[in-house]
């Protein structure tokens, strides 16, 4: 559930790896602020700068700035984090503040930011500015434009916000082992006048993919395609919180890809329109109705709708594989396979062995099956009707009618009686 902000701020704010005071913080750097949790942060008002309307990032947070003489200052710290997958997971991954992703930057166009980048990881590393018309030399790109920033070593970077959009960041030093291992982030600039494109509610996350074996806690990151961590900000079904709005609100949810695949995003109940990339915004003419919007790998989508059908209304990824949690895909197919004497003759040796398969997987959702320790159901989760029986890139967009409700992850959704399937027989 949505929850304050947990900063560890100023005293609390804590350097990895040393007692001693680092050369950054007597260069006048401000100490980066960090995040302890993984759920959905209260998205904070601008106090300085220009003033905008928040993202809410899922399952993240916005990191706060320092104004000096007219700059906006960030302080990413890249470092080893554990996250909290879902309940019931962790992994040890690489990321920046605390979390992975890392914290999203929210600033405004035309704005100068400085983003102070320390390095607190065992190997080299640097921060490209994924999508941002940026000076060469500001790019991040180890080796072309820059050497890496070394382990301890804190570097600079600074430009003006050319334009408003929907950006990522991620590395550009060892990409494919730091990427794998969770470095990532959102950057969303707002536009210079806040009431110009205006919505009621606005998300942003991005797509990625670990491979985890059950039981172990670090990803495998020389996996190309055969990932078993499907996740949107490093969160999986039934870890990634709900998306929420009242009906007949404008809705823009911001979708980055930072996987090594492509991800069809579908949400149920309503048609929206893609209204920018990580290039820019798309011209209104320009524009059609979808239902799903395929985001491939190193892609900014941007889709926008009005909320108007009350419910709770699925928001997934459409590769089906997606929404599943870890599973073996070594398994042969047992559909139609009577496999009661095979059981009969297992069961002398393994007293609690169950076959599966033979009549469809789903009843795998009720099982509740014991695991290995540190991993998560393949099918989970409980709704008003029984069993979801879902994973990985699922959560659900609950639209509700603003005076009959207040918006709950716990509440479910019941429609008039005319309006609902019905047992025939
Ligand atoms: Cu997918």
């Amino acid at each position: 559930m949505v929850s304050r902000r947990k900063f560890l701020q100023g005293a609390s704010a804590v350097w990895l790896g040393s007692g001693a005071v680092p050369a950054s913080a007597r260069a006048g750097v401000p100490p980066p602020v960090m995040m302890r949790s993984a759920s959905t942060q209260v998205p904070l008002k601008p106090q300085t700068g220009r003033p905008f309307q928040p993202v809410v990032t899922l399952n993240g947070w916005s990191l706060p700035w320092t104004m000096r003489d007219g700059v906006k200052e960030f302080h990413l710290a890249a470092q080893p984090v554990v996250r909290e997958i879902a309940p019931g997971m962790t992994a040890n991954l690489w990321g920046y503040n605390g979390q992975s992703p890392g914290p999203t930057l929210e600033c405004v166009e035309g704005e100068r930011i400085r983003i102070f980048v320390t390095n607190q990881l065992p190997e080299a590393t640097t921060i490209h500015w994924h999508g941002i018309p940026v000076p060469n030399g500001m790019d991040g790109v180890a080796g072309v434009t820059q050497p890496p920033i070394e382990p301890g070593e804190t570097w600079q970077y600074e430009f003006v916000m050319p334009r408003s959009g929907t950006f990522m960041y991620h590395p550009h030093a060892d990409d494919m082992m730091q990427m794998a291992m969770g470095m990532m982030g959102c950057i969303v600039v707002h536009p210079r006048e806040p009431r110009s494109m205006k919505v009621d509610r606005d998300y942003v996350f991005l797509i990625n993919a670990y491979d985890i074996e059950p039981g172990s806690y670090t990803p495998r990151t020389n996996t190309m395609t055969d990932f078993n961590i499907w996740s949107w900000n490093s969160r999986v079904f039934p870890g990634i919180e709900p998306l929420f709005a009242h009906l007949g609100e404008r809705v823009r949810i911001r979708i980055g890809n930072l996987s090594m695949t492509n991800h069809p995003i579908h949400l149920h109940g309503h048609s929206f329109e893609v209204t920018g990339t990580d290039g820019g915004w798309v011209p209104k003419s320009a524009r059609w109705p979808e239902v799903t919007v395929d985001v491939a790998a190193g892609q900014m989508r941007v889709i926008e709708f009005v909320a108007d059908a009350p419910g709770d209304w699925a928001f997934h990824c459409h590769k089906s594989h997606h929404t599943m949690n870890a599973m073996g895909h070594q398994v042969p197919n047992m559909l139609g396979v009577d496999l009661q004497a095979t059981t009969d003759k297992l069961r002398k040796l393994v007293p609690d062995y169950m076959a599966m398969g033979e009549r469809g997987m789903g009843a795998m959702a009720d099982m509740g099956m014991p695991l290995p320790e540190n991993t998560l159901p393949m099918m989970t989760g409980q709704g008003p009707h029984g069993a979801i029986g879902m994973g990985g890139m699922f959560t659900l967009l609950k639209v509700r009618n603003r005076a009959a409700s207040g918006l709950a992850a716990e509440e479910w959704y019941t429609g008039p009686a005319g309006e609902r399937a019905r047992k025939l027989g």
